[in-house]
């Protein structure tokens, strides 16, 4: 028998719209806070996690008297609208413990919408593209894992990317590799 089906499950090629999320933690046990969120999302009945960028450990950018952060990035594919997912971001960030106190300040955990499809949204609440994801190499570098080469943004975040990785003075280094698609459990412990 042939399969003349394209790779991916229906659900990952066309059901809803691709959108790109940065994850970031500074305070407790920063790398299963950024499982436990993935798990959220992808428990989430209208959110999907297709791909999974490395996790990096980062400097701290803006407020800099704070610790490293563990950064990564997601490819989604979801049923919501843009406002919706963020909503969604933000109940899990208030289930996984976060506090807005000192702005830029330590986080359990920040989840951050990046791009949604090809949305241009200028609101108050949520500006997509996210305005300042193409400065901040802690975004650009996990980004570039989760990108796919036919993203019209791919070879401008991959360039920053790799121009950042190299250069230590970014203060960006590899620190795990998730294998989510053998991730099978997929829960929240
Ligand atoms: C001048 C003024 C230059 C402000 C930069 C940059 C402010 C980034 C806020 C800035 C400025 C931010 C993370 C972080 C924060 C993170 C790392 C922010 C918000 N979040 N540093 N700093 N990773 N490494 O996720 O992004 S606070
Ligand atoms: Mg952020
Ligand atoms: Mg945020």
């Amino acid at each position: 028998m042939e399969d003349n089906n394209p790779p991916g499950t229906e659900e990952q090629r066309s059901v809803g719209s691709e959108a790109y999320i940065a994850l970031g933690a500074n305070v407790g046990n920063r790398e299963q806070l950024l499982r436990d969120a993935l798990n959220l999302l992808e428990k989430h009945p209208e959110i999907s996690v297709l791909r999974v960028s490395s996790i990096y450990e980062t400097a701290p950018v803006g407020y800099t008297d704070q610790p490293a952060f563990l950064n990564m990035a997601a490819a989604l594919r979801t049923t919501l609208s843009p406002m919706q997912l963020l909503h969604a971001m933000q109940a899990m960030e208030n289930q996984l413990g976060r506090k807005r106190d000192i702005r830029w300040g330590p986080r359990t955990i920040d989840l951050d919408l990046l791009l949604y499809e090809q949305v241009i949204l200028p609101d108050e609440e949520l500006t997509l593209p996210h305005p300042r994801m193409m400065e901040r190499a802690f975004v650009l570098v996990p980004l570039g894992d989760v990108l796919q080469n036919e993203h019209t943004l791919y070879k401008q975040v991959t360039a920053i990317a790799q121009r950042a990785l190299q250069d230590r003075g970014e203060g960006i280094a590899l620190w795990n590799t998730i294998n989510w698609q053998d991730a099978s459990a997929h829960s929240v412990s």
